[in-house]
């Protein structure tokens, strides 16, 4: 199959689907009103969804990822503009929506433009965005994420370090990165309850972050034993099929439209 052309046609024609993951708080009353989901692409094919595995590494080899990341900044800008109503005031306030970010996209010395715009655009309270970028492509493209993470900043977005502890080499670079959240990696949540590496692991992760005043995640959580594990290290949110699946983002706009 002619990969590429199917991906160009699903970035022209609006053919990928968005999804929405919820990030739950594991203590707090103060976020009981406060809800923030994950952004996740899907793309129908011969009536079944690809997941972002199957397709972005060919997406990746042909430099279609920029497009891609701001296809899905539109759509969801669009759809928190959507949830205003009627009024003029700042759409579903209490939300905040974590938006991935591909390493060409942090290389794209254009993206900030772009988010700047959509935001006006839309008229969006820019901390209801939280932009995620791995932690490899954080490392391997130092310098270029870095300046478009303090840009990002600088508009009131807020930026997640993802799959955090996958390339534990060096700490020392935190510290220069303007961050709100350490997302832990999944490998590490996955065997938390029956290996004891991977519980020093997450509680590792979980110390620096605190110390370093960043809110810690725990995604890939697929049963309540890990939860709870999660809570007595203090992880502050999770997300993972056991709290959450994704849903598509237009149930997710429909049902918040009717809270109004
Ligand atoms: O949804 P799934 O678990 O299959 O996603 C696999 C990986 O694909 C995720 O870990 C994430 O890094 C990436 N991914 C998912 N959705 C998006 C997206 O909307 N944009 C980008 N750039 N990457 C995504
Ligand atoms: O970019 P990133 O690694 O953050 O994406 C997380 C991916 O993990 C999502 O694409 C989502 O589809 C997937 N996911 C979310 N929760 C679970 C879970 O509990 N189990 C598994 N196996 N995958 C999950
Ligand atoms: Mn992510
Ligand atoms: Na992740």
């Amino acid at each position: 199959h002619d990969w590429g052309k199917l991906l160009k046609d699903a970035i022209r024609e609006d053919r990928f689907i968005l999804f929405a993951q919820p990030v739950v708080p594991l203590h707090s009353a103060r976020n009981q009103h406060f809800r923030q989901y994950e952004i996740l692409l899907r793309l129908p094919f011969r009536q079944a969804l690809l997941n972002p595995g199957s397709f972005l590494p060919v997406a990746d080899r042909l430099d279609l990822m920029t497009s891609i990341d701001r296809w899905i900044i539109h759509k969801s800008l669009e759809m928190l503009a959507g949830c205003r109503g009627d009024q003029q005031t700042q759409p579903c306030q209490e939300i905040r929506l974590m938006i991935n970010l591909s390493g060409q996209s942090v290389q794209d010395a254009r993206l900030f433009g772009y988010v700047e715009e959509q935001l006006n655009h839309f008229g969006i309270n820019p901390g209801m965005i939280c932009f995620e970028i791995s932690e490899s492509v954080a490392i391997s493209n130092f310098v270029h994420a870095k300046r478009v993470m303090n840009a990002l900043h600088s508009l009131g977005c807020h930026l997640v370090l993802d799959d955090f502890g996958s390339g534990f080499s060096s700490l020392s670079y935190l510290r220069e990165l303007p961050l709100s959240y350490l997302k832990i990696d999944g490998n590490f949540v996955h065997n938390l309850v029956s290996s004891p590496v991977d519980a020093a692991m997450v509680k590792a992760v979980h110390d620096v972050g605190q110390v370093m005043n960043l809110l810690t995640i725990a995604e890939l959580v697929e049963d309540g034993e890990t939860l709870v594990r999660l809570r007595e290290i203090g992880v502050d949110f999770a997300q993972g099929y056991y709290c959450g699946r994704p849903i598509p983002l237009v149930q997710l706009r429909e049902r918040m439209k009717n809270e109004r």
